[in-house]
């Protein structure tokens, strides 16, 4: 356990790298403001420094990288009507998100832990992902009624086949080789290897990520691939639905047992979000989720669903479901 005195940000040059820690295990290095502004600051000095060959990223703990970013303070400042609130965390965090695709030098981030939401947002728009076999990647905001951000729609709608869409609803869990697999990883470095993997790096060796990485042999996801593209390559929910029921089959059973506890709300808004972000910048599909939080965060299931799992955590949201999705994106 850190104590509230240690900073939850800690950025430095060490020899020819520039180095981030995320430093709040105790919320499993959930973004929080301050972190988010750091980070934002670390970008803009790391680039000022032409010594500077490259960025290294990790989570302190031991356990995650990064479990996303800090959902129960936003529900707070939602339920006290604080919108100015709400809308300084998002916009810092998706201009931080868009600072790291723009980054000109290798931006490496060290996964061997959870890594969800924020933590793809930090991780995934940069030119390394290396994850290990601890590693555990996902998206699961239709859980908490929010949608996948943090430039997702860009991300998501360019995996292949109907990956995005499946891991954007179900929130479907991947393992570092998966996530390889599936394209939102790079490279599969064992958790062993790492602290030899992170020395090279302070040498400025980013080729060293290579000389690390094992390959990843096709498995589970390369397996689904064909259900998953099935079932979850159509325009609508219902049709998704009505794919799932005509597979019959234990897989397709569960994912309809997933959905079925997911924000309605959310799994129709997080769909035309993909389908509109698929031939959209990433800087315009970060300003399009900006402009959806604003709806979002203020209809009943967000703050219903970040109550459900992360405040009481009874997994039991009362979900309001609404006609008029159009309506959420403004
Ligand atoms: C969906 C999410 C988040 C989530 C769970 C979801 C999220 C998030 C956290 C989280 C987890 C552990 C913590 C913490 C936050 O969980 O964004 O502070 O200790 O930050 O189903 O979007």
């Amino acid at each position: 356990m850190s104590d509230a005195t240690e900073p939850s940000l800690i950025a430095r040059r060490e020899g020819a790298a520039g180095t981030i820690l995320m430093n709040r295990p105790h919320a499993l290095n959930a973004l929080d403001l301050p972190m988010i502004e750091g980070i934002a600051r670390a970008l803009a000095d790391f680039r000022a420094d032409p010594a500077l060959r490259l960025v290294v990223l990790e989570g302190a703990g031991g356990r995650a990288f990064c479990a996303g970013g800090d959902v129960r303070r936003m529900r707070e400042l939602a339920l006290a009507g604080d919108a100015a609130g709400v809308e300084a965390f998002f916009a810092n965090e998706y201009a931080m998100n868009l600072a790291i695709a723009e980054f000109p030098r290798p931006w490496i981030s060290l996964i061997d832990g959870v890594c969800m939401g924020g933590g793809i947002g930090v991780s995934v728009h940069g030119s390394h992902r290396v994850v290990t076999e601890h590693a555990l990647l996902a998206m699961p905001e239709t859980a908490i009624a929010l949608f996948p951000d943090v430039g997702t729609s860009y991300v998501l709608p360019r995996l292949p086949g109907a990956l995005g869409n499946w891991l954007a609803l179900t929130g479907a869990r991947l393992k570092g080789a998966e996530a390889v697999e599936a394209g939102l990883a790079t490279h599969f470095v064992p958790r062993d290897s790492l602290p030899a993997l992170r020395a090279a790096l302070l040498e400025g060796d980013a080729g060293a990520v290579e000389r690390f990485a094992q390959p990843v042999p096709p498995g589970s996801i390369a397996a689904q691939r064909p259900a998953i593209d099935r079932c979850f390559g159509h325009e609508t929910l219902p049709s998704i639905r009505d794919a799932l029921a005509a597979e019959d089959s234990d897989w397709a059973r569960d994912q309809l047992a997933i959905l079925a506890r997911m924000s309605p709300t959310s799994m129709a808004v997080t769909l035309e979000l993909l389908r509109r972000g698929r031939t959209m910048s990433l800087a315009d599909c970060l300003q399009m989720e900006l402009r959806l939080t604003r709806k979002v965060t203020r209809h009943p299931d967000f703050a219903e669903g970040v109550r459900a799992v992360l405040v009481d955590k009874d997994n039991a949201p009362r979900w309001t479901p609404q006609a008029k999705i159009e309506d959420m994106f403004g």
